[in-house]
């Protein structure tokens, strides 16, 4: 008998059509996200599991699921992944990094560039019908070329934007990370590296990039803005809750920072009110990773990783980016 896998929420039929070529496959065709009891209902004698960055895997439901060996997600971030507890219960993990890399850097680009020179709110004043005349300052923005980019977090996202601003538009990059790039690749790049502090003061042009952990909750909150140019830009493209919502939603009332570009947000999909009044900001919903190619190489990613892990296919025992490898090796 093939053994069983579940697909957490709808995903393209072709991904869908290659598991079932080695499995009995569930999916969710109604598309919701599953409260966690359901999904460990649906779960119930699967040994794989298909996730995006949306499912909580944890202690609870590993618990109540004996028979999972693999989870994999077609996201790049897993901090809703317990990682060390699947390694504890012999459950492979795996995500999905490297296919979204440039397609997220150009849509992080885009947030910024629509940000700095205010296309939202320009648009919906336009669409208000409330352009009746040119005026020498209306919707006067900031440069993106040649200013001053800084990246909070340079992994392979921060990496591929910093060199959209380096090399196609001119910028001079300063760059914050837990590590520091070694000194070809700054090179390579054009990048500084600079402590949290010198980042906030000089950027012209803040992106963040970091996964969500505790340690990066609310890295940038009320006394971070304060430490900014009244002419500076915020873009996240990393996750809710890096950026504390309300201080920033506040800090853009008061013209303490210029504007925003957010991709994503605290207890998405529901976004603070108060991000929803200020004009002075550009809201997407978190779709920086969402170009059709892009999405169906995350899901093709995920179901390799899903077959390898479960020991069928070209990879079989050899999932390309699992997270946590030496759980097949034991
Ligand atoms: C995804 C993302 O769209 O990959 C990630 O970490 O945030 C996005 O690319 C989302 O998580 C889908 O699973």
């Amino acid at each position: 008998m093939k053994p069983a896998v579940l697909v957490a929420r709808n995903v393209f039929p072709e991904a869908v059509a290659r598991l079932r070529e080695h499995f009995e496959v569930t999916t969710n065709e109604a598309d919701t996200l599953w409260p966690q009891p359901e999904l460990i209902r649906q779960l119930q004698g699967k040994a794989g599991l298909f996730i995006t960055g949306s499912e909580k895997i944890d202690g609870v439901l590993l618990d109540a699921c004996p028979n999972l060996r693999a989870v994999c997600s077609m996201a790049v971030g897993y901090n809703n992944v317990d990682v060390p507890a699947c390694t504890a219960h012999g459950v492979v993990v795996s995500n999905a990094p490297d296919v979204l890399t440039e397609t997220t850097a150009d849509f992080g680009f885009a947030l910024m560039m629509a940000a700095a020179r205010r296309v939202t709110e320009s648009e919906h004043f336009l669409r208000r019908g409330e352009w009746t005349k040119w005026s020498f300052d209306m919707f006067a923005g900031s440069d993106v070329h040649g200013a001053t980019m800084g990246v909070l977090g340079m992994g392979r996202i921060g990496q591929a934007i910093a060199r959209r601003g380096a090399l196609g538009f001119g910028m001079k990059v300063i760059y914050h990370n837990r590590s520091r790039l070694n000194e070809a690749d700054e090179a390579t790049i054009g990048a500084r590296y600079v402590d949290k502090a010198t980042l906030l003061k000089e950027a012209d042009h803040l992106v963040i990039v970091v996964p969500y952990s505790a340690a990066s909750h609310h890295l940038i909150g009320a006394a971070e803005l304060a430490m900014m140019k009244p002419t500076a830009t915020l873009t996240n493209i990393a996750r809710g809750g890096v950026v504390d919502d309300a201080a920033l939603a506040e800090a853009l009332r008061h013209h303490v920072i210029a504007s925003a570009g957010l991709d994503v947000f605290e207890g998405e999909p529901s976004v603070n009110p108060a991000l929803l009044t200020v004009p002075n900001i550009v809201l997407t919903p978190h779709i920086a990773s969402s170009s059709l190619p892009t999405r169906r190489a995350m899901a093709s990613l995920a179901v390799d990783n899903l077959m390898a892990a479960l020991g069928v296919g070209p990879n079989a025992g050899k999932p390309p980016t699992a997270l946590n490898p030496e759980v097949l090796s034991k």
